[in-house]
């Protein structure tokens, strides 16, 4: 399962994290704390570095007695931070109920529109059809944070989020949306009790077949079981539900405490790859997507890389061959064959880069001369979005930037993965196409 976003594929095999940023001055959750375009900005960015894949960028608290805010004023919150991000390469979905608002942080940068209203407004599917970006349609009971809490009354609380989110999916697509991932709305127009069942029978909003987000964080039906109050200190709660959601097939998880989660997330994944047969819920793999650059100078070189693309199997995707002068190490070195392979693998990095010595190994690699020749060469470049900095491991791989002969292949395959400051490909690099017409 992924998403294909303007700025890249998202692959959603591993679950996705949104980090919330409210440039809003009265949210529940987190209000006043990203107040200001340069807060907000730098939360958002640091959210990436903790593991957000997506950061969702909104300017109108929903909390029932929020005070409205025109729509300038909410444009004037949102479009500069977005903007911003953007320009960092980050996933940026915008929170609001607005068409307007929608369409102009689109314009910016926005790459997924995040309804609460659940694209009740016809304006609001015409602008994502338009642009041609992803949506979540969220339920609430009605299109009123104000109220919404008055209209918590359901025979069967999942039926009627899954007719509700079935009926905009259909008009979704007949308009034209090209993407839609659904939300049952935890805490919109829900009491505790509904927001619990919905939770336990969350397969059943899974089964309507599109990705299914889910946004428990820090909301008051935890405060309310656990009799802690403030919403800073609900996040062991919030965990709890987050990773029942997933163990049930929930693929995005809208959160503010970026940084548990992923390590949550993380142990999460470790136990499902251990044992494929008992935790992994069906529809879900316990893969990640490792992406790993090959380069070779030495004897047969497009025969090593055909060795190590045999080895690396199951490769999802593979560049083109690039043929690049050899960067560093002693004078007179033959041109590189370099290429990047985007790899399913159940294997932690620090397993997965052994294996990769391994596969270098049986290659004939000797590693006697620093950065001399060598038959094979296999760089970690990213394993999922994780960040590692050990003696034996750095990834995302610390030179991707400066390695032309890295991010020309690279932009093949991941191009939302090549840095924004990398440097531009000279006309030593020469693309030679695909390895099976070579
Ligand atoms: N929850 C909130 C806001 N937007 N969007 C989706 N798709 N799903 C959610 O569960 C969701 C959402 C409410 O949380 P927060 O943004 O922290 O508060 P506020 O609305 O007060 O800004």
């Amino acid at each position: 399962m992924e998403l294909d976003l303007r700025n890249g594929r998202l692959s959603l095999d591993v679950p996705a994290l949104m980090g919330v940023v409210n440039v809003t001055p009265d949210s529940f959750s987190d209000g006043g704390e990203h107040f200001g375009t340069d807060r907000a900005v730098a939360r958002g960015i640091e959210m990436v570095g903790l593991g957000a894949r997506i950061v969702d960028v909104g300017g109108e608290s929903t909390r029932p007695g929020a005070p409205p805010i025109t729509v300038d004023e909410e444009l004037r919150r949102v479009i500069p931070v977005i903007e911003q991000l953007a320009a960092q390469q980050v996933i940026v979905s915008i929170d609001t109920r607005r068409a307007d608002v929608a369409d102009r942080a689109v314009q910016s940068g926005a790459s997924i529109i995040n309804d609460v209203s659940g694209l009740r407004d016809p304006a609001m599917r015409s602008v994502a059809a338009r642009h041609g970006v992803a949506v979540v349609i969220m339920h609430m009971p009605i299109d009123d944070p104000a109220t919404m809490q008055q209209h918590a009354v359901y025979d069967d609380v999942v039926a009627s989020v899954s007719g509700f989110l079935a009926e905009q999916m259909a008009l979704a697509r007949e308009d034209g949306v090209a993407q839609v991932i659904i939300d049952p709305g935890i805490g919109f127009g829900k009491t505790t009790s509904h927001n619990l069942e919905i939770l336990r029978r969350l397969d059943e909003i899974v089964d309507l077949g599109a990705p299914v987000m889910v946004g428990a964080s820090r909301k008051r039906f935890i405060g309310e079981r656990t009799g802690s109050p403030a919403t800073s200190a609900r996040m062991p709660g919030t965990l709890a539900a987050h990773l029942w959601a997933i163990s049930r097939g929930a693929r995005i998880i809208r959160a503010h405490d970026v940084a548990a989660h992923t390590q949550a997330l993380g142990i999460w994944q470790d136990i499902a790859a251990f044992d494929a047969h008992t935790t992994i819920p069906s529809g879900t793999s316990a893969s990640h997507e490792a992406v790993v650059a090959l380069g070779t100078n030495l004897g047969d070189r497009l025969g090593y890389l055909r060795f190590a693309l045999d080895e690396l199997a199951p490769v999802r995707l593979v560049s083109d061959v690039y043929e690049t002068g050899a960067v560093g190490g002693p004078d007179g070195q033959a041109p590189f064959l370099n290429m990047v392979a985007v790899v399913d693998t159940d294997l932690s990095p620090e397993t997965f880069l052994r294996r990769l010595h391994d596969i270098e190994h049986r290659a004939g690699r000797q590693r006697t001369i620093h950065w001399g020749p060598r038959t094979l060469d296999l760089d970690l470049l990213f394993h999922d979005d994780v960040r590692i900095d050990t003696d034996e491991l750095t990834v995302p791989h610390p030179r991707i930037a400066e390695r032309p002969f890295v991010t020309a292949p690279l932009a093949d395959v991941a191009p939302r993965r090549v840095p924004h400051d990398s440097a531009r490909p000279g006309p030593d690099i020469v693309r030679l196409g695909p390895i099976d017409t070579l």
